[in-house]
């Protein structure tokens, strides 16, 4: 399957529930009306737009109909598409591609969220790419986190560093550190365990973890990527919230596209937040992962 059918089968769910409720409401009605406004807005609440996307959405939708005159159904979609287009696109910085190697990727999120299998499906397009990769298993919490990683390692044909579990995650790094640059690594990799919970700890461990980094690769690119599932909806903008008082977040991979209906999530994500979607997790599959381009989540999604 190439990458834009992936992704257009990826989001099959959030497709037949909001693509083809727009389609039967532009149908069903015969001319733009109030009454058609009202539904187009229920479709995109009921999508996870948000609320505040949602009325901005509408606010240029209206302005645009105003403008151009808009009467005909078909000429909303296409104009719907434009605007949510616009709202997704920032500025080069924000793609996921990196040019500075070598990088070190610091993945965090609460637990279950897909930090584990991303890492494997990075590891997987940076060796794919011709690079050097090293994996960190930074998440010492258990044992099986330690071996799921293991397991994600040896699917891609990359290396790992690990030590035991309950052991420092900032020793692993470490020794992740020193065999990077022993080994001339393009990209070191390192997971971490969820633990939100405990606020305090978690900030100091990512200050350790970091200035491991700084002391022993100080001229290293350094990416903190948060992985979001996109089936918790709204909730996953609040976990955004809480990460970003003790991370400094480069950037968000959002996981899970494909199991929910509601992938208007990503576009209050990416607005209400003012962090990029790098990357989004579109299968279980190693090639499941794919930098977020605007512009072909909107086609795929139209
Ligand atoms: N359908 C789908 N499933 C995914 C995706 N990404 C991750 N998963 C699944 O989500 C589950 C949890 O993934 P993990 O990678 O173990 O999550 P984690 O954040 O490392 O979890 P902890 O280590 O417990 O904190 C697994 O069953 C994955 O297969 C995705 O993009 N799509
Ligand atoms: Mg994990």
């Amino acid at each position: 399957m190439g990458f834009f059918e992936k992704l257009k089968n990826g989001l099959k769910k959030t497709k037949e529930n909001f693509t083809n409720k727009i389609d039967a409401i532009l149908a069903g009605f015969g001319k733009v009306d109030e009454d058609l406004l009202e539904e187009l807005e229920d479709a995109l609440i009921s999508s996870d737009f948000g609320y505040g996307m949602t009325e901005e959405i509408m606010q240029s939708l209206r302005k645009r109909i105003r403008e151009q005159k808009i009467t005909k159904a078909p000429d909303i979609k296409e104009a719907m598409q434009e605007i949510i287009s616009d709202m997704l696109t920032f500025d080069d910085k924000n793609f996921f591609e990196i040019k500075d190697f070598p990088a070190v990727i610091t993945v965090i999120g609460v637990n279950g969220v897909g930090k584990t299998t991303s890492i494997g499906k990075l590891a997987y397009y940076y060796k794919s790419n011709g690079k050097k990769v090293l994996l960190a298993a930074g998440d010492t919490f258990r044992a099986a986190a330690i071996d799921q990683l293991g397991i994600w390692a040896d699917r891609a044909g990359v290396d790992m560093i690990r030590q035991g579990e309950g052991a420092d995650p900032s020793a692993v790094l470490f020794d992740a550190c020193r065999a990077a640059k022993a080994r001339k690594t393009d990209v070191l990799i390192c997971d971490t365990a969820g633990r939100l919970h405990n606020k305090k700890n978690l900030m100091a461990e990512l200050g350790k973890m970091s200035r491991v980094v700084e002391k022993e690769m100080p001229d290293i690119h350094s990416e903190t990527l948060l992985v979001l599932d996109a089936t918790t909806g709204q909730n996953a903008v609040n976990q955004a919230r809480e990460f970003s008082k003790v991370a400094n977040i480069t950037g968000i991979i959002l996981t899970k596209l494909d199991g929910t209906s509601k992938g208007g999530i990503i576009v209050s994500i990416c607005r209400e937040l003012g962090i990029p979607v790098k990357l989004i997790g579109v299968g279980e599959g190693i090639d499941d992962l794919q930098p977020f381009v605007p512009q072909d989540y909107v086609k795929a999604l139209f």
